[in-house]
């Protein structure tokens, strides 16, 4: 650093920020005009968004020096969340609200020539992530940063994030997000770099005590480097550290040798080999291919994450044992759980420590968060391919089981059957590391991400390791989302609203101020203010589709929206057969009957894996459905059928606002939380749900008369899919309508869709579609009425509304803070 009497041409000269509207256009006019080398003739939206998001950047790069040179000062712990996922969505808006520089910007913006909304609308959404868990690490990032926690996340800059998605004839078509070509929120740090090793094999030595020593030795480098995205807390000066790692060749893996002999073309695929590592984001939610690159961006990422945080320990001269009291490091489910081994490795080849006392820091640092129980989900890697890429970590895992399968036998003599079911390796043709296995032996605490998913991880799939660890070592977290983004951006009138009745802006970082809310709720001004802009924001939905699809909707209609990936337990099925059954009883009205029928729009969004081909044929049926239905001259206005393309973050933002009513019909037990249930009902709509995940506290909160519950319930789910397998299994006459519409080609080729149907009457029905029908069309019946008495039904939203405030991410996190991590925040001074 520079010395004392140097620095006071440093102090003087300290970058200080725009605070008003003048210094907000000349830092865009500056940017335009040099970083960019535009001028005001050839200024367009693409420009002004760059100069626009450059000059915020700048802002929060000087609170970001400030608060990392305050957290280094003041020694603290430091939370580090390790995510393959961060599905950040866009970053200008965020920043500008965050900053509370949003009003001073769009002035500014505007004497420049240009609209705020259109240079907001310039930016690509962030996507590095395929939905829940990765907006929830996004949403966590937000809370830490308002919060004031010293907290990092670490994740994979993917030069390729989540596939765009096309609809096309019907048909689900991937397109690749190439989101990098200009994005002025990161900053390369080239000189931050590790050196990262594959492959190779293990020799091991005597030192002079006698104690012999591991080498990990040759095979291939490939090198991290770092890319850091900063963010922002909302109120307050704290800007938090979003590292991403990129991977290119080591200087040392181009082959000088073959580039000298003209081998140019070798020299250059090894260059690609290595950029290949953090080339894409592997598109599968709630699914495990088991790929051989997917264990490698595991490892790469995991080793330079590790690396970095280890340097920056060393570096507080403080003894090794005093590395939890430091460090807190979270593992966003198992992909990070190498770092449990590789923490290990560290210790004991390369710091030479003990191995109890290494395993004892180990353990002492780590949380595992589990988000889901689906079978198909949970990772295990074959021992052959961990022993040809990671040959010393594969000694590592054996000896953590060896112990660990000791404890157990001293705890439990003679129980064999313990010892097979809770080994970390599962003896199966091939082998398994099973990497949940390992998270939980390697952490402190593991814990769900809902109420009801934490019973079910404590009584199913872990159960052994709770008689084996005792249950305080498992606990609750339920999810919550950030009320900046997902209010105060996406829906600013109803901020606005809001801050009205409950006394200013305090909600955004109290929500449970909402509660003051309920106060109001009699104010016949405020519940039609709270109409009006369920309305306007239902007409900006409607035009976004008429441009988009060329569907004409009416807005007054009930807007009925399930968004989210699509998957066979998210029953996005369900659904649209019974938008199907719908239609048909329409078409069998007279024109009378019909006249006394609700207006409903059905709304579908989300994307399939490219390798999931049933969530691919529901796309196409819903498409095909709404081909049908929206072109019936009978039907008219009275139903639509609507698929939006490429949901995401951002259309998120706006498709959410817009909702009366939303859909979490998973099979019960299926869904571990929900997180979009949270936010439509904090943004004034009601849900339809099963009871399952978050669903269940959501009702705990806002009360069961303001949420439409149906559904077989998760300690029936095996009996019922017991009897469908071994008894008779029947679909009810309603259900069979739907399959001989379909089968009788009213909705394109019967054949496309024969497997769906099958799965449901021929197959077993796992996800118990025939036995939840019926009830969730007399639920939907009950929504159709409930709906026709708008005063009452705004009263329930609004009711809804103020009872939320438990479902803040700034809650969440305050219990991982307390529970987990045991940290404390640290405000600027
Ligand atoms: C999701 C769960 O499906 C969702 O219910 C939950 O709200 C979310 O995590 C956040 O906790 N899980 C995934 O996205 C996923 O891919 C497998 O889990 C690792």
């Amino acid at each position: 650093s520079i010395p004392e009497p140097q620095r006071e041409a440093w102090k003087k000269h300290q970058v200080q920020g725009f605070t008003d509207k003048d210094g907000f256009e000349k830092e865009v006019v500056r940017h335009v005009e040099t970083t960019l080398a535009r001028s005001l003739f050839n200024c367009d939206e693409g420009a002004a968004y760059s100069a626009t998001s450059l000059a915020f950047r700048d802002r929060l790069i000087t609170e970001w020096n400030r608060t990392q040179q305050r957290q280094t000062t003041a020694d603290t712990k430091r939370v580090y969340y390790l995510s393959l996922e961060f599905l950040m969505g866009r970053a200008l808006d965020n920043a500008m609200l965050n900053v509370g520089l949003k009003d001073v910007a769009r002035g500014g913006i505007d004497e420049l020539g240009f609209r705020i909304e259109d240079i907001i609308e310039q930016e690509h959404d962030a996507a590095l992530g395929n939905g829940g868990l990765g907006r929830l690490a996004a949403c966590f990032l937000d809370s830490l940063a308002s919060l004031n926690y010293p907290a990092w996340g670490y994740g994979l800059r993917y030069r390729y994030g989540i596939f765009k998605q096309e609809i096309i004839n019907g048909y689900q078509v991937e397109v690749p997000d190439y989101w990098l070509d200009f994005n002025p929120w990161e900053f390369p740090r080239h000189d931050v770099t590790v050196d990262i090793q594959f492959y190779g094999n293990v020799r091991k030595s005597q030192d002079d005590n006698g104690k012999t020593v591991c080498h990990w030795e040759g095979g291939e480098i490939v090198t991290a480097v770092a890319y850091d995205m900063p963010i922002p807390g909302y109120a307050t000066p704290s800007t938090n550290n979003l590292r991403l790692w990129s991977s290119k060749a080591s200087s040392g893996e181009f082959d000088f040798q073959k580039f000298n002999n003209g081998d140019y073309e070798s020299s250059v695929a090894d260059q690609q080999r290595a950029e290949t590592i953090s080339a894409v984001l592997y598109p599968n939610d709630n699914l495990d291919r088991g790929k051989e690159l997917r264990l490698k961006q595991q490892y790469f990422w995991v080793a330079a994450s590790l690396y970095d945080i280890v340097r920056r320990f060393k570096k507080s001269k403080r003894a090794w044992r005093e590395f939890p009291d430091q460090v807190a490091i979270q593992l966003n489910d198992t992909h990070p759980t190498l770092a449990v081994v590789e923490l290990q490795r560290i210790l004991v080849d390369i710091e030479g420590l003990e191995w109890d006392e290494a395993w004892n820091i180990v353990t002492s640092t780590f949380g595992y968060t589990n988000h889901t129980v689906l079978p198909e989900a949970l990772e295990k890697w074959p021992v052959g391919l961990m022993q040809h890429l990671l040959p010393r970590h594969l000694q590592i895992i054996y000896d953590i089981n060896l112990f660990f399968l000791q404890s157990v036998e001293k705890k439990f003599p003679n129980d064999r059957d313990i010892l097979t079911s809770v080994s970390i390796i599962e003896e199966s043709q091939p082998k398994m590391v099973r990497m949940a296995y390992l998270a939980i032996v390697g952490s402190h605490k593991v814990n769900g991400v809902a109420e009801l998913h934490s019973d079910l991880i404590q009584t199913t799939i872990f159960k052994d390791f709770v008689k084996i660890f005792g249950a305080d070592k498992f606990t609750n977290v339920t999810n919550g989302i950030t009320p900046r983004r997902w209010l105060h951006q996406a829906n600013p009138r109803l901020s606005e609203l809001i801050a009205s009745k409950t006394g200013g802006h305090e909600f955004l970082k109290d929500l449970t101020q909402l509660n003051k809310l309920e106060l109001s709720i009699d104010d016949a001004a405020f519940r039609k203010e709270w109409a009006e802009i369920k309305y306007a924001n239902k007409v900006r939905l409607t035009k976004y589709i008429k441009k988009t699809l060329d569907v004409t909707v009416n807005p007054a209609s009930l807007f009925d929206v399930q968004v989210k990936r699509i998957h066979e337990y998210k029953r996005q099925q369900l659904n649209i057969f019974g938008v199907i059954h719908r239609y048909l009883a329409l078409k069998a009205m007279s024109p009378e009957e019909r006249k006394k029928q609700l207006p409903r729009v059905s709304i579908f969004g989300g994307k399939a894996a490219p390798g999931y081909w049933m969530a691919k044929q529901i796309i196409h049926l819903i498409n095909n459905v709404g081909a049908v239905v929206n072109k019936d001259p009978d039907i008219g206005d009275l139903l639509k059928v609507i698929y939006l393309e490429d949901y995401n973050v951002s259309k998120a933002e706006m498709i959410v606002p817009a909702s009366d009513l939303s859909e979490h019909i998973s099979t019960a037990g299926t869904e571990a939380s929900g997180t979009s249930n949270m936010k439509f009902v904090l943004n004034g709509g009601l849900i339809i749900g099963t009871c399952d995940g978050a669903n269940i506290e959501i009702t705990r909160e806002i009360g069961q008369e303001n949420i439409f519950l149906f559904g077989t319930l998760s300690e029936d789910v095996e009996d019922l899919r017991h009897a469908h397998t071994y008894g008779s299994h029947t679909v009810d006459a309603d259900l069979n309508k739907v399959f001989d519409a379909i089968q009788s080609g009213t909705f394109g080729e019967p054949n496309d869709f024969g497997a769906m149907v099958a799965a449901v009457r021929d197959h077993g029905d796992y996800y118990l579609v025939s036995d939840d029908f019926q009830s969730y069309i007399d639920t939907q019946k009950m929504v159709d009425n409930e709906y026709r008495n708008q005063d009452e039904w705004v009263r329930k939203c609004i009711r809804s509304v103020a009872r939320m405030g438990f479902f803040s991410s700034d809650r969440c996190i305050n219990e991982y803070a307390e529970g987990i991590w045991n940290v404390e925040p640290l405000a600027l001074k």
